[in-house]
């Protein structure tokens, strides 16, 4: 019957018509969900039915939704006489719901939802929410059909790192606002770090007066030398009541918001307000700049019990089970150097500095748990003598969870490898700046939190895992948006879903139907990477062939020459994508990959064809593995790297020279040749000691066409190094540049190997 008039319906409603979603379009998956035929209509007539406080307030906020996006707004009542057009919230333990469970069936004349706790009815309609449809429409209809559902883990978290950059209470709300949407618990407010000190506490008031204001930030990349700073005077902090407030508005949403205090590492902020928490001086700074520094907390009975004080301010606002303490990066130079430090080392009868702060983690532990309280930390503070309650969160990798989980700790997982929303999640030069990672959406939809070597007894210690964002490179809240969206998603579907549900193709299906239409309808800004493609490159006759390939076959590609480096596509000027393509002379290329809905992703890419592009070239001593991905053809794939710098477009040579031969195929006449480096010394890349050129017509026989010293190279910039070489007729180019030798004293790195880095060789 329904489909005879389906026809007519969708004519009469023109494009306000909109066929209902599957219930198995919802993000994260449910554990099980089925459709039926039919849909029940939300209409201003519909009443959300309920008898318990805490569930009228989801009902309450549901229909605040309701009323923002399709303009319904819908009665919350404790009791209603007709069954048809109600919502029924039931709070029912007889189904064993596991906690934060609901099921949800759904007819046409009401849709009643069952769970065990407040959590559970919040839920379900988080995903009624997403069975609403995508764009405003006169017709709000919802597919009928029923769903159990229930999380895998109960840590389901996201950090929001606000001391590099602040954000203020609406922002940090409207975050939050984004972790419930996808049924995420757990907002971990990471609230002290070297650059501000962003929490009121009303002991030590110099702790905001002084520690949340710094005078200028770092432009640009750090690593970068001389750095460079603005001199806007930057801070903020959340009042106390500000923080009640935050913390009342997660917990309307099921999330519990764990406040991070950090120590005794990323704390001169701290230092900058009461330097007697030092080992020594008295003046530290705010920092402006990114980086681990030598300045830390001295462990001493003043800094023991001021950061106790903190704590008790902390918990005092914060109702979380777990606080956060913080403990990673701790450089222990100034412990090496402070006699006290020495000292309690030797009483106390400890090994080392790192068992001193093992020691130090130990006295906040005890303190924390005698308030019922457990700390948790980063992976650095793992240690024999951690009260039982401890919690660690891993972040170098899992390998920390794993033996903490062995030791009977809790642990969320949050691996950098998987879960840091502050690396690029796009390649190609159109990408803002960011951490120097990469971690595409599919990444981060692979992560399995529950680590393979773990027994069934040492499993339930993993509680589920979060992404971090950290802010050095996000300045304002368009920029954590597009930092956390798609990927959030991502990261809600392997902390709920079931194992077994996990599908990419099928999410990131789910993700361009039922998500992205949302965020364009709310104006979120958030990445197209997921129509990115892959430009896989191959050596060409005179250049080099370009093939694309995608995640999605359904995707649209097209692209176009620019002169210049804007991305920009003028009508008339744009191929459609069939298959590879030549490139054999220097240009812009401008792509555009299209998928099922506006959204589209497009990048550029700029090359460079010269003599020596394509051609053969052959590398005396292979890179170091780990930067070694293109393999020898990245050195005449007519691509320069970008800065900041890409370790696939860059080969990268740990204590060894660069010794390459490229065979122009035939003799040619040449007389430029340029070279490109990278001078990174913050990341322990140096140029090399020298640079020579040798030529050959017959491959055998070479003769000297040039050299440079380190500060010839140097005084041209270290970057592209042009050589002029006599007009000459020549097959042979080799190029060699002979790495700068163990690092000296004073300079990043020191006593180490250095790594050459070479992107390019151009002749011409
Ligand atoms: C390491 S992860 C840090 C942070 C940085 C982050 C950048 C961790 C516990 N410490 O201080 O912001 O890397 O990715």
């Amino acid at each position: 019957m329904r489909f005879t008039f389906l026809i007519p319906l969708a004519f009469f409603y023109g494009s306000a018509f909109s066929q209902s979603l599957s219930l198995s379009t919802v993000i994260p998956a449910p554990v099980s969900a089925s459709d039926y035929p039919g849909d029940f209509i939300i209409s201003k007539k519909t009443v959300l039915v309920c008898n318990n406080s805490e569930d009228s307030l989801s009902a309450a906020l549901f229909s605040a939704h309701s009323s923002k996006e399709y303009g319904i707004r819908m009665k919350v009542v404790p009791q209603h006489r007709d069954s048809s057009k109600a919502i029924y919230l039931i709070r029912d333990s007889s189904r064993h719901l596991p906690a934060e469970g609901y099921s949800m069936n759904i007819s046409p004349s009401h849709i009643t939802i069952r769970a065990g706790d407040g959590a559970g009815i919040f839920y379900a309609l988080t995903t009624l929410k997403q069975l609403m449809p995508v764009t405003r429409s006169k017709k709000v209809t919802v597919h009928c059909g029923s769903i159990t559902d229930y999380p895998r883990f109960p840590w389901r978290g996201m950090m929001l790192d606000v001391s590099r950059h602040f954000f203020s209470v609406d922002e940090v709300k409207q975050f939050i606002d984004y972790l419930a949407a996808y049924k995420l618990n757990t907002f971990h407010w990471h609230l002290t770090d070297d650059q501000g000190w962003r929490i009121e506490i009303k002991k030590y008031p110099l702790l905001t007066e002084v520690g949340a204001w710094r005078n200028g930030t770092l432009i640009g990349h750090a690593g970068k030398s001389p750095p460079a700073y603005d001199s806007i005077r930057y801070g903020g902090y959340y009042t106390q009541q500000q923080i009640r407030d935050v913390v009342a508005y997660a917990q309307e949403r099921f999330i519990n918001v764990v406040p991070e205090i950090e120590m005794p590492a990323h704390s001169l902020a701290a230092l900058a307000a009461y330097p007697q928490l030092a080992c020594s001086g008295d003046h530290f700074e705010v920092a402006r700049r990114w980086s681990v520094f030598d300045d830390v907390m001295c462990p001493t009975p003043f800094t023991i019990s001021f950061m106790q004080d903190v704590l008790s301010e902390v918990m005092d606002l914060f109702p979380s089970s777990y606080i956060h303490i913080g403990g990673d990066e701790c450089k222990k130079l100034r412990w090496k150097e402070s006699e006290y430090c020495q000292s309690k080392i030797k009483e106390l009868g400890l090994k080392n500095e790192n068992a001193l702060q093992g020691w130090f983690t130990q006295q906040m532990d005890r303190f924390v748990e005698s308030k019922g309280r457990h700390i948790i930390g980063w992976d650095e503070i793992l240690t024999d003598g951690l009260s039982a309650g401890a919690a660690i969160m891993s972040w170098q990798g899992t390998s920390g969870g794993i033996a903490a989980a062995k030791l009977h700790h809790a642990v969320v997982m949050s691996p950098t490898s998987h879960l840091y929303f502050d690396y690029y999640q796009a390649k190609g030069s159109l990408e803002p700046l960011a951490f120097n990672g990469y971690l595409p959406i599919d990444t981060v939809y692979a992560f399995d939190p529950m680590p393979s070597s773990l027994t069934a007894a040492e499993q339930p210690y993993i509680l589920g895992a979060q992404a971090n964002l950290w802010t050095e490179y996000v300045p304002d809240f368009r920029q954590v948006e597009y930092m956390i969206f798609p990927r959030l998603c991502a990261l809600a579907e392997i902390t709920w879903s079931p194992r077994e549900k996990k599908d990419f193709g099928n999410f990131s299906q789910r993700l361009r139907q039922n998500i992205f239409p949302r965020l364009d309808g709310d104006a979120v800004n958030y990445s197209k990477a997921i129509y990115q493609l892959n430009m896989n490159l191959s050596a060409a006759a005179n250049g080099v062939t370009v093939q694309f390939s995608s995640r999605d076959s359904s995707m649209n590609i097209r692209y176009a020459f620019t002169s210049d480096s804007s991305s920009k596509i003028l009508p008339g000027e744009i191929t459609d994508y069939r298959g590879p393509f030549v490139i054999d002379h220097s240009c812009q290329l401008v792509v555009t990959a299209s998928g099922s809905h506006a959204s589209s992703f497009t990048f550029s890419q700029r090359f460079d064809i010269n003599k020596a592009t394509g051609k053969s070239i052959t590398l005396a001593t292979p890179p170091t593995a780990k930067y070694s991905t293109g393999g020898p053809f990245t050195l005449v794939n007519g691509i320069w790297g970008r800065l900041p710098w890409h370790g696939s477009e860059w080969l990268g040579f740990l204590g060894t020279d660069l010794n390459a031969t490229i065979d122009l195929d035939s003799v040619q006449n040449i007389s430029v040749v340029e070279v490109g480096l990278l001078d990174e010394n913050g990341s322990w890349i140096y140029l090399p000691k020298n640079l020579e050129i040798f030529v050959s017509d017959d491959g055998t026989q070479y003769k000297p066409a040039g050299q440079l010293s380190y500060d010839e190279i140097k005084s041209q910039g270290g970057r592209r190094i042009t050589f002029s070489v006599p007009d000459m007729s020549v097959r042979f180019v080799k190029v060699v540049a002979h790495n700068y030798g163990i690092i000296p004293e004073g300079n990043p790195g020191a006593g180490f190997e250095p790594w050459l880095f070479v992107d390019e060789i151009a002749v011409r």
